[in-house]
C-alpha cells in the first residue's frame, strides 16, 4: 500500500515539475512565483537530477547566467514573458540594471538581493546522480562542473568578502528576503527598528493567490520590505555604501551554515575539475571560518545559534529552525550534536504533542511570535525538512534522518498537493500548491 501510495506521489511530483518548466528554468509555483528564485532553482535542481541530469544542470546554467559582475546571483530573474501584475515587487519595479553597473544586461531583469546558498550542494548532487548513469552522462556533467565550477567559486567568494567584510565567517543579510525565511520572527526586532518613509500604494497580488491573508506577510512587513528595496537601489545595490546607511543589518546564521557545507560540496567540485590549489585553500579557510562563526553565535541557554543584528549589536533571541545551524554546517562536536538533537526532540520543536506530524515548525510553538498559519512563523516547509533530513545523514544520525523522512514523506502523502508549507497542528497545505521544491525534494526523498 505504502509503495503504491509512494510511487503515486513520484509520479505527481515529475508532473508538477513538468508542468512548472519554462524550458530551461523552473518557477517556483505556478501562480505565486511565476520567476526563477534561486535557492529553489538548487533544491529543484536536486530532484531533476532523479529526472534527467542534464536538465538538472541546465537549471543552474541558466540562473547562474544572471549572476553579477560582484559573484552575486540573484534571488530572482525575472520572466520577461510573466504579466507585469503577476507579481509584485516585479522587474520594472526592481530595474537593478539600471540601479548598478555590475548588473548583468537585461532583459531577464534581477532582483538584486541573494538567498542561500545552495547550489554547491545541488551541483553535488547532480554529478552523484550522473555517476549512477552511462558514461555519457557523466561526461556531459563533467563539462558542467568545469563550467559552473569558477562561477560558484565567485559566488562564495562574493559571500565570503562583501557580504563579510568583518571576515568573522558569518554572511551579513539587508532584507529579509535575502534570508529566504522573509517573515520568520528572527527579524522582527531588527525590523521594528527600520523607520518606513513616504511610499506610494502598491499592490498585494500574493493575496490573490492564498485562501487567506494571515498565511503571508502583513501589509507592515511588506511596507518595510519595500522601503528596504528603495534604500538599497539608492545605495547601488554596492554592499560598501549598504554598511554605512542601510537600517537593516544582520548575520545570518542559517545562510552562513548553509554556506559551509555548499563549502564542502565546492571543495569536491574543485577536486573533480582539477582546481588550483590556491582556490582549494581558500574555500578550506571558508568553511573553518565560517564554523568558527557559528560557534560564536551559539547561546548556551537555548542551546541554538542565533543570527546578529549588526545595528543594534545584539544577538537576535528567538526559536526558530534557523538556530540548528551548526547540524547544517556540518563538523559539530558530539556534546553540541547531542545538545541540538535534545532541543530538536524537546517540546519546542518536533516533540511539540500537538504536531500532527513529527517534523519541526519554523518557528517554535512555544515562542511569543508563532504563528500556524503564517508563513516562516509557524508552518512546517518541506524544504527546510529535506535539509534537516540531509544534515542529519551527514551527521551520522541515518536512524533519525529516516523517521524524518517517513514523517515528512506522510505528510506530503495525505493530501498529495505538494504546498510551500504545512499548518503544523492540523497538516493542512497552505500557501501556494504545486509548489516546484516541494515536489523536487519529494523526488529525491522517493529514490533514496
Ligand atoms: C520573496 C519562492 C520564494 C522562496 C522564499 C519564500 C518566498 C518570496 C515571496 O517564496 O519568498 O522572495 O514573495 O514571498 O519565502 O524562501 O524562495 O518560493
Amino acid at each position: 500500500m505504502q509503495i503504491l501510495e509512494h510511487k503515486e506521489l513520484a509520479s505527481r511530483a515529475e508532473k508538477i515539475l513538468r508542468q512548472n518548466d519554462m524550458g530551461g528554468w523552473t518557477r517556483a509555483a505556478p501562480n505565486l512565483y511565476p520567476h526563477q528564485w534561486s535557492w529553489d532553482s538548487a533544491f529543484i535542481a536536486i530532484g531533476l537530477a532523479h529526472l534527467d541530469v542534464r536538465r538538472a544542470a541546465l537549471e543552474l546554467r541558466t540562473l547562474f547566467a544572471h549572476q553579477w559582475a560582484t559573484g552575486r546571483v540573484p534571488h530572482i530573474v525575472f520572466n520577461p514573458k510573466a504579466p507585469p501584475e503577476s507579481y509584485y515587487p516585479g522587474a520594472e519595479h526592481w530595474a537593478c540594471a539600471a540601479a548598478s553597473p555590475d548588473a548583468p544586461p537585461a532583459p531577464p531583469y534581477t532582483s538584486c538581493l541573494g538567498q542561500p546558498p545552495v547550489h554547491a550542494i545541488a551541483v553535488w548532487h547532480i554529478w552523484e546522480a550522473a555517476g549512477r548513469e552511462d558514461e555519457e552522462s557523466l561526461s556531459s556533467t563533467r563539462a558542467f562542473l568545469h563550467d559552473i565550477y569558477p562561477r560558484l567559486f565567485a559566488w562564495h567568494r562574493y559571500l565570503a568578502t562583501d557580504r563579510d567584510p568583518e571576515k568573522s565567517g558569518l554572511v551579513t543579510i539587508y532584507h529579509p528576503w535575502g534570508s529566504g525565511t522573509d517573515n520568520s520572527p528572527r527579524w522582527d526586532a531588527a525590523l521594528a527598528a527600520v523607520e518606513v518613509g513616504d511610499l506610494p500604494p502598491y499592490p498585494r497580488y500574493d493575496l490573490q493567490h492564498v485562501d487567506d491573508p494571515s498565511q503571508r506577510p502583513t501589509n507592515a512587513d511588506y511596507d518595510r520590505y519595500l522601503w528596504l528595496v528603495r534604500l538599497v537601489k539608492r545605495a547601488g545595490c554596492d554592499e560598501r555604501v549598504i554598511y554605512r546607511s542601510h537600517p537593516f543589518l544582520v548575520k545570518d546564521v542559517l545562510s552562513s551554515a548553509i554556506l559551509v557545507a555548499a563549502n564542502e560540496a565546492l571543495l569536491n567540485i574543485a577536486e573533480v575539475v582539477g582546481a588550483p590549489d590556491g582556490d582549494r585553500e581558500l574555500i578550506a579557510a571558508w568553511i573553518e571560518r565560517g564554523r568558527q562563526g557559528l560557534t560564536a553565535c551559539w547561546d548556551t541557554d537555548l542551546k541554538l545559534c542565533l543570527d546578529y543584528d549588526l545595528r543594534a549589536a545584539r544577538p537576535l533571541r528567538v526559536r526558530t529552525v534557523a538556530g540548528f545551524a551548526p547540524l547544517i554546517a556540518g563538523g559539530q562536536s558530539p556534546e553540541q550534536l547531542e545538545a541540538l538533537l535534545e532541543v530538536l526532540d524537546s517540546p519546542a520543536f518536533m516533540g511539540h504533542p500537538g504536531l500532527r506530524w513529527p517534523v519541526p515548525p519554523s518557528t517554535s510553538p512555544e515562542e511569543p511570535g508563532f504563528h500556524p498559519r503564517s508563513y516562516w512563523r509557524g508552518p512546517t516547509w518541506p524544504v527546510f525538512n529535506w535539509l534537516l533530513w540531509w544534515s542529519l545523514l551527514r551527521a551520522g544520525e541515518s536512524e533519525r534522518a529516516e523517521r524524518l523522512r517517513r514523517a515528512a514523506l506522510e505528510q506530503l502523502t495525505a493530501d498529495g498537493r505538494f504546498g510551500e508549507y504545512y499548518e503544523p497542528f492540523t497538516g493542512e497545505p497552505i500557501g501556494s500548491l504545486a509548489q516546484s521544491w516541494t515536489a523536487a525534494v519529494a523526488l529525491d526523498w522517493l529514490a533514496g
